[in-house]
């Protein structure tokens, strides 16, 4: 089976600062990009929303903010808490170590587990070393592990995993029932799956996949399997559909599309292609502003702006400062789905902070909770 889909692996990183990459820009002024231009008329920015933050990163960052609060530095997090540089390098200035495995922790201390969830031998491995632990899994995919667990032992079903293989949350998904699932990477992988009964079988997927990509692979799945079982509700989570559903909008539009968001998210990668799809002439991933060309301005007289769901707003303002000092400075808002979803905090954080006496300890300053565990 092909690999994951996200452009680059998570990078191995230990007790070490990693210094953000430079990408030089080719530094061109704002009148030789004009004097290059193929077109005439007024530049505007089309702004995608929503973009950034889902409730499941906002959530997972807060925890890890808190723990450093409350328990003092380090606080080890293992593998990135969200594929977002800016985020990952923050977090490790402030004393944050990122490991690999809970086994390179020393004994004792506190570890949290990501965003995008962990199998149970994980865990296991966590207890085995007397780690304190807090797990800072999106309830969205918390949920895709309950339905693993329900469908395979209750229900005796074989699991077919969407999802893109070597993708921490596809590992973390997959540990749950390892003997009863196989993965699938895409509709091209369809024809040569194995399965132990045909009549038996249901599909989940990895919550930040392509949601049409997703269904093409399902429309051949039922084409082999007819009896293929639907999931009781959708894997791909909110925040991926609306942010897809935005860029679609935006997209045909649009000379240029730029997505903010790193190499190793899932999510912002398929921002990109959705882009490319329903029509954006180009598009270009960053992680920052300063990674963004002004070449690409000279056929751009609208640029698409988006982010993916673990890049902070900061860094979007960043891309729209530098793009208004190139005379893009009319920035219109598409807006095609209003967000107010909010997790509580994890359960181990919330036990943290009652014990330490604070009054809110739902969401660290915002009260409304929408879903808790
Ligand atoms: C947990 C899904 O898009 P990715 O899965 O690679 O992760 P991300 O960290 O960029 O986005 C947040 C997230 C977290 C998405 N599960
Ligand atoms: Fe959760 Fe979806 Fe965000 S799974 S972390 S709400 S992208």
């Amino acid at each position: 089976m092909s690999t994951a889909t996200p452009e680059a692996p998570t990078a191995r990183r230990r007790h070490i600062s990693v210094p953000t990459p430079q990408v030089p820009r080719s530094r061109r002024s704002p009148e030789e990009i004009a004097a290059a231009s193929t077109f005439e008329g007024p530049r505007r920015v089309l702004l995608a929303a929503p973009r950034g933050y889902c409730a499941g990163v906002d959530r997972a960052v807060i925890a890890v903010e808190k723990a450093l609060e409350q328990h003092g530095a380090p606080v080890y997090v293992r593998k990135e808490i969200v594929h977002n540089r800016h985020v990952v390098d923050t977090l490790q200035q402030k004393g944050v170590i990122f490991v690999e495995e809970a086994d390179e922790v020393p004994e004792g201390e506190l570890l949290v587990f990501s965003a995008h969830g962990v199998s149970p031998a994980v865990k296991q491995l966590a207890s085995d070393r007397n780690l304190e632990t807090i797990d800072a899994t999106c309830p969205l995919v918390t949920k895709v592990h309950r339905e693993a667990v329900r469908f395979t032992t209750k229900d005796d079903y074989h699991i077919l995993l969407i999802g893109h293989d070597g993708h921490e949350e596809v590992e973390g998904t997959f540990g749950h029932a390892p003997e009863r699932t196989t993965i699938v990477n895409g509709p091209w992988e369809v024809d040569q799956i194995e399965v132990p009964d045909p009549d038996k079988l249901i599909w989940l997927s990895q919550t930040t996949l392509s949601v049409d990509e997703t269904m093409e692979t399902v429309n051949k799945l039922r084409e082999r399997f007819p009896n293929l079982q639907d999931p009781p509700s959708d894997d791909i989570c909110y925040a991926t559909s609306n942010r897809q559903a935005a860029i679609k909008k935006v997209a045909p539009q649009a000379d240029l599309v730029i997505v903010v968001g790193s190499a190793n998210s899932s999510n912002s990668v398929r921002l990109k292609e959705v882009a490319l799809e329903y029509g954006a002439a180009r598009a270009e991933r960053v992680d920052f502003a300063n990674q963004v060309d002004e070449a690409w301005f000279t056929q751009a007289q609208t640029i698409g702006v988006t982010s993916g769901a673990s890049v902070p707003e900061v860094l979007v303002q960043d891309v729209l400062r530098l793009l208004a000092e190139y005379g893009y400075d009319d920035v219109e808002e598409v807006v095609t789905a209003e967000e107010d979803i909010v997790f509580s905090l994890p359960k181990e954080i919330r036990k943290a902070l009652a014990e330490a006496g604070h009054d809110d300890v739902g969401r660290g300053g915002r009260k409304r909770t929408a879903c808790s565990d």
